[in-house]
């Protein structure tokens, strides 16, 4: 008898059968009502990767503490994970997965604007509620979607919050626009331009640069032969650490001034260290690790060696105002009740109380002025 195959045979049969209970398990658990599933849509591969593993972490521990607290309505969080890699196409289908095959009751996400744009269609057909931690673009709530919110700010604030930086405390009146064509870097960049202009300023220069290109060296040629006092910067993180890097290495001392597409730590690998980084400033809310609802939390990532930066409080916060809706609407099924409750309630969360006007909008704006140090770090400006 060969009994290397009868093995291999019985260990396939046992492997199968065990297979099959588990996914009767599943089935069954979630047809008895046992678990909530909640969609964390963003970029898990690509350039901007950085974001979706700020993402992740956030969602991850808030699931495991409401869970640990005896889940939503008696129900235990899910999360399931869908990547579109910052591409609205394969945004779309992850949209469409998450509604018709893993039927999720809700969705945080998505991280790039022009995914969550895209995305947010199929899910208000489907009346699935879907919270964005960090997509800023206004037309993300401006469609008035009913099932649609963010937690965090809009472009044409934090535009407004560093035009006002700008001329005001930077006093500049040769100023370059830079941005990176996109839903999100445009966007940013217009609404800084329309504020420069109401407060008396017209742009020396604006210019696009494409993403995934590394050498801005011509463009940074004409910055210099325009000298410009002040570079902003509408983009991500991947395309303004070389452009900071080069506007240095032509020995540029003008300041370059950004949003919230460059608050990772991958800003400076991307610049080519904290030299480079140094002295740019960056608009993002008031920093969430400050606030003392998050302490706990804050020392509980600090402890797993993870330095809370970024978008992981806000998606954190983001899976606490979910629950909370489904707690408050009393259901975990109908996004259109939860987001009822949503326009007309204020949620606890670790970044401190939060509510929303009828776009889905927060009510309360907090955009900071940041600015990156000789250490890599990033601290507001006094
Ligand atoms: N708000 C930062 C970058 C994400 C986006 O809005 O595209």
């Amino acid at each position: 008898m060969d009994f290397s195959r009868l093995f291999t045979r019985s260990l396939a049969l046992s492997l199968s059968v065990l297979a099959f209970f588990a996914v009767l398990f599943l089935q069954t658990t979630a047809q008895a009502g046992g678990v909530v599933k909640i969609g964390v849509a963003g970029p898990f591969s690509g350039p901007v990767a950085a974001f979706g593993e700020q993402f992740w972490r956030g969602a991850k521990l808030a699931a495991h503490d409401i869970n640990a607290r005896g889940g939503v309505n008696g129900k235990k969080i899910v999360l399931v994970k869908g990547d579109d890699a910052c591409e609205p196409k394969q945004a779309l289908a992850v949209a469409n997965r998450l509604v018709d095959r893993d039927e999720v009751n809700a969705v945080m996400g998505h991280f790039c604007s022009s995914t969550t744009i895209t995305a947010s269609e199929i899910y208000d057909d489907a009346g699935v509620l879907m919270i964005t931690p960090a997509s800023t673009n206004p037309m993300v709530t401006e469609r008035g979607l009913p099932t649609v919110f963010r937690t965090t700010g809009r472009d044409d604030q934090q535009g407004t919050v560093a035009a006002e930086f700008v001329v005001k405390n930077l006093k500049s009146k040769r100023i370059a626009i830079i941005h990176d064509k996109t839903t999100y870097g445009h966007g940013l960049a217009k609404a800084f331009k329309a504020h420069i202009h109401t407060l008396g300023v017209t742009e020396v220069l604006t210019d696009g640069l494409t993403r995934g290109e590394k050498d801005f060296n011509a463009l940074v040629t004409k910055i210099k032969g325009n000298r410009i006092d002040v570079v902003y910067f509408g983009g991500i993180h991947n395309e303004a650490g070389p452009l900071a890097r080069q506007l240095k290495e032509q020995g540029i001392t003008a300041p370059m001034v950004s949003g919230d597409g460059i608050v990772s730590d991958e800003f400076v690998m991307s610049a080519g260290g904290p030299s480079y980084a140094k002295g740019v400033y960056m608009t993002f809310g008031a920093d969430p690790r400050k606030i003392p609802a998050g302490a706990s939390v804050v020392a509980e990532y600090r402890k797993q060696g993870i330095e809370p930066e970024g978008y992981t409080l806000y998606s954190y916060a983001t899976i606490q105002v979910i629950a909370a809706s489904m707690v408050g609407a009393g259901t975990t099924d109908n996004g259109e009740r939860m987001a009822a409750w949503l326009h007309k309630n204020t949620v606890p969360t670790i970044m401190g109380d939060k509510s929303w006007d009828k776009k889905g909008d927060l009510t309360v704006l907090d955009y900071v002025m940041y600015r990156w140090d000789e250490k890599g770090g990033y601290g507001e400006v006094e």
